[in-house]
């Protein structure tokens, strides 16, 4: 009996590349994304794979609500959610930073993970199984300069993550944080808000990490015997690493 993985924001970056995994093995694969147009494609490109796309936005509610209600029989038993849709925007210091944009994040890295996991969750308890894998990042955990909301939105998925596991012992259901470092996507486009340029600036010189690679961490995390939890992964390049303590003198 092929399982089941629900991937939120599967058109782009990390998501795409682990439907495409998925869908390697054989499983069947609800997507969903803003860009109705990208999610077709991606339906075509993995025929014959039994694949269900949802175009919808996670910072409403009742629409990550319909879309786990009104899923087809055939793809509603869901084995494995990937909270995976999420974005940064800026790298401004809070102190000019525009509030529309923090809210953003936050909406849509906080609050549409918590509706999408809350409708799938009853799910999962009601069978007893289930793998809830969350996308948090390293900066999660590591401060850097303008890193302010985002960072704080991924410190919540981290937290969130940890808790869930503490809410869910005695049940089979399993969750996992992972948290990548620098890794080549459409983050930096969306992050300077469409500027190419800057975002290839990102990643020049330097070997990152690229969806493929997340997608196989992620795709072996829940293929593990089901006695096993990876509670968090942090996922580096080698090309990254750590700086010492930012210092101000005055002279
Ligand atoms: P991409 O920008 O390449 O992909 C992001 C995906 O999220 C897109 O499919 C996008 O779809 C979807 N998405 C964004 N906002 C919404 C929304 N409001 N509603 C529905 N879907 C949405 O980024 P990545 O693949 O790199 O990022 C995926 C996740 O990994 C994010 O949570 C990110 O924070 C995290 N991450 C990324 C790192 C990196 O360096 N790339 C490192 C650490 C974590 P659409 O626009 O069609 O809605
Ligand atoms: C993305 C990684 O370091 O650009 O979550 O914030 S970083």
């Amino acid at each position: 009996m092929p399982k089941t993985v629900f991937i939120t924001g599967a058109t782009a970056g990390f998501g795409k590349a682990m439907a495409e995994r998925y869908a390697k093995e054989g499983w069947k694969i609800i997507v969903t994304g803003r860009r109705e147009e990208r999610l077709e494609e991606l339906k075509m490109e993995l025929a014959p794979a039994p694949v269900h796309t949802i175009c919808f936005d996670v910072r409403d509610k009742q629409s990550c609500q319909d879309a786990v209600a009104n899923l087809p029989e055939e793809f509603s038993a869901i084995d494995v959610l990937v909270n995976n849709a999420g974005l940064a925007l800026g790298v401004e210091p809070a102190q000019a930073c525009d509030l529309d944009e923090w809210e953003c994040m936050v909406d849509t890295n906080i609050k549409g993970l918590l509706y999408i996991t809350k409708a799938v969750l009853t799910g999962m308890v009601e069978r007893n199984a289930g793998h809830i894998v969350n996308l948090g990042s390293v900066a999660g955990t590591y401060p850097y300069p303008g890193g302010n909301a985002y960072g704080g939105t991924k410190a919540f998925v981290k937290q969130f993550s940890l808790n869930l596991l503490a809410d869910l012992l005695g049940t089979k259901i399993r969750v996992s944080n992972i948290e990548p470092g620098l890794c080549e996507s459409e983050f930096s486009v969306v992050r300077f808000r469409g500027d190419k340029d800057k975002a290839d600036s990102v990643y020049a010189g330097t070997e990152p990490i690229l969806p493929a690679d997340i997608a196989e961490i992620i795709y072996w995390t829940t293929t593990l015997p089901a006695h096993i939890n990876i509670n968090s992964m942090e996922v580096m390049p080698v090309d990254q690493a750590f700086s010492p303590f930012a210092i101000n003198r005055s002279e």
